[in-house]
């Protein structure tokens, strides 16, 4: 043993015979105290780690850091028979592993219908044209010279959760809820933009267009972009990633992600809706009738356990923390419930802060496990009045060709081995 970790173990109060000494005196407490909680039973290790005898790497090894080597799991996943190809399709969040709010960038979920631009944002415009006094061209610069907000949303795919519509189908958290992630964005407001454009009269509706090879085109109602529709160039804290939109996106904050154009080049205003492909076609909610809904923006609130999870087995009776994610493109989201009984009784989660509107909420709860099969399942309601429905609820609404706006409440089957499943109860 070198005189160095002699030292360092002084420094960190790490004295080994005296911490095994006292554990031995007050191991009962101790356990007691966590409540079953297995952290305390574990013994003090007899040698010093690898990592403690030896300098570690320097300062200069790694520019752009990345997560431990053991977090390798922690990655975005797609599920290969769910589209034709990779470039228009989409990838998961890994929301069993996250904490917090916030979705780290290099994690945040990709979907592009035409794979990701790469664009030199000393080459990108933004033309602002239309029923507009005087169209403008914006360069990346001209952009970050205009007043500048940071905002936390969420952006959610319509299609989340769109594969459960018929039934339990895959059993994983990150693929039943993963195509949402949630950032602070730093960005202009498109009503700055707008106002300096100048709105003629008859404005009314406003396109979006992206310059990536779909060049994905949707339109909206002038009351979004003069509300809280967004341009974003950064997002925690960083510029966009290529895969949300660099150089500049738009955010509709509380709507279907598929309408927060990336890599966007083009706004227009006009005076009536554009009914683009994305609109008549592809994004509408398909009713039982055969007929669909004209426009269904709204990401309606939802709410999902992300620990334990199918990706998480439950080690153990004891004592644990569920975890979970709420959200509300309607505003805040107010209130969470939780069920252990498959929906018989309901117990409500305290909110974490910060509690914002139209962004996550996450919620903690403590939860002893006896070791018995239950079905859990959360809740979420809204400013609005809102309750998250149940499946059934749901198909009763809309029959069971929808693939958009599933927000139904998910549940988990806790088997009496710790195994989690994702079960379909009514
Ligand atoms: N230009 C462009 N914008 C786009 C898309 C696209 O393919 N091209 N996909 C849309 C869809 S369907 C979704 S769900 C969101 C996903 O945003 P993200 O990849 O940053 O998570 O971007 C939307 N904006
Ligand atoms: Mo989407």
């Amino acid at each position: 043993m070198t005189k160095e970790d002699g030292g360092r173990r002084g420094r960190a109060g790490l004295d080994r015979r005296s911490l095994l000494g006292g554990a031995a005196g007050v191991g009962g407490t101790l356990l007691a105290a966590a409540g079953g909680a297995r952290a305390e039973e574990a013994a003090i290790p007899a040698e010093l780690p690898e990592w403690s005898r030896y300098l570690g790497p320097g300062v200069d090894d790694e520019p752009y850091g990345k997560p431990s080597k053991y977090e390798a799991h922690v990655i975005r996943r797609n599920v290969e028979w769910l589209t034709a190809s990779t470039e228009s399709s989409v990838n998961f969040t890994p929301l069993p592993w996250l904490n917090g709010i916030i979705t780290p960038n290099g994690v945040f979920f990709e979907r592009h219908h035409g794979g990701r631009a790469e664009i030199d944002p000393t080459k990108h415009r933004l033309l602002i044209h239309g029923l507009v006094e005087k169209p403008l061209v914006y360069t990346m610069e001209d952009i970050k010279r205009l007043p500048c907000e940071d905002r936390i949303w969420f952006l959610e795919c319509a299609a989340n959760g769109g594969m459960e519509w018929r039934g339990a189908q895959l059993n994983g958290c990150q693929y039943v809820r993963g195509m949402i992630g949630c950032a602070q964005w730093t960005g202009v407001r498109l009503k700055t933009l707008l106002e300096r454009s100048g709105l003629k009269p008859n404005a009314k509706w406003v396109l979006a267009e992206g310059a990536d090879a779909s060049a994905l085109t949707r339109s909206f109602p002038i009351e979004k972009a003069l509300d809280d529709a967004f341009v974003a160039y950064a997002q925690n804290g960083e510029a966009l990633r290529p895969g949300q939109g660099y150089p500049l996106r738009l955010i509709l904050p509380g709507w279907e992600a598929n309408m927060s154009v990336k890599w966007l080049r083009r706004i227009e205003v006009g005076d009536a809706p554009w009914y683009t492909r994305w609109e008549t076609s592809k994004y509408t909610d398909l009713l039982p009738s055969g007929k669909a809904y004209k426009f269904t923006w709204v990401q309606e609130a939802n709410s999902v356990i992300t620990w334990p999870a199918p990706e998480h087995k439950v080690d153990g009776p004891g004592q644990y923390m569920i975890r979970g994610l709420a959200w509300s493109g309607r505003g805040r989201i107010v209130r969470v419930d939780l069920t252990f009984d498959g929906g018989k009784n309901w117990v409500t989660a305290p909110l974490q802060e910060p509690i914002l509107p139209k962004a996550l909420t996450r919620f903690y709860y403590p939860w002893r496990w006896d070791g018995s099969s239950v079905i859990i399942a959360s809740r979420a309601i809204d400013e609005t009045g809102y309750v998250q429905p149940t499946i059934t609820q749901l198909r009763n609404a809309r029959g069971r060709n929808s693939i958009y706006h599933n927000n139904a409440i998910i549940t988990w089957l806790v088997n009496s081995s710790g195994e989690v499943e994702n079960v379909q109860v009514a």
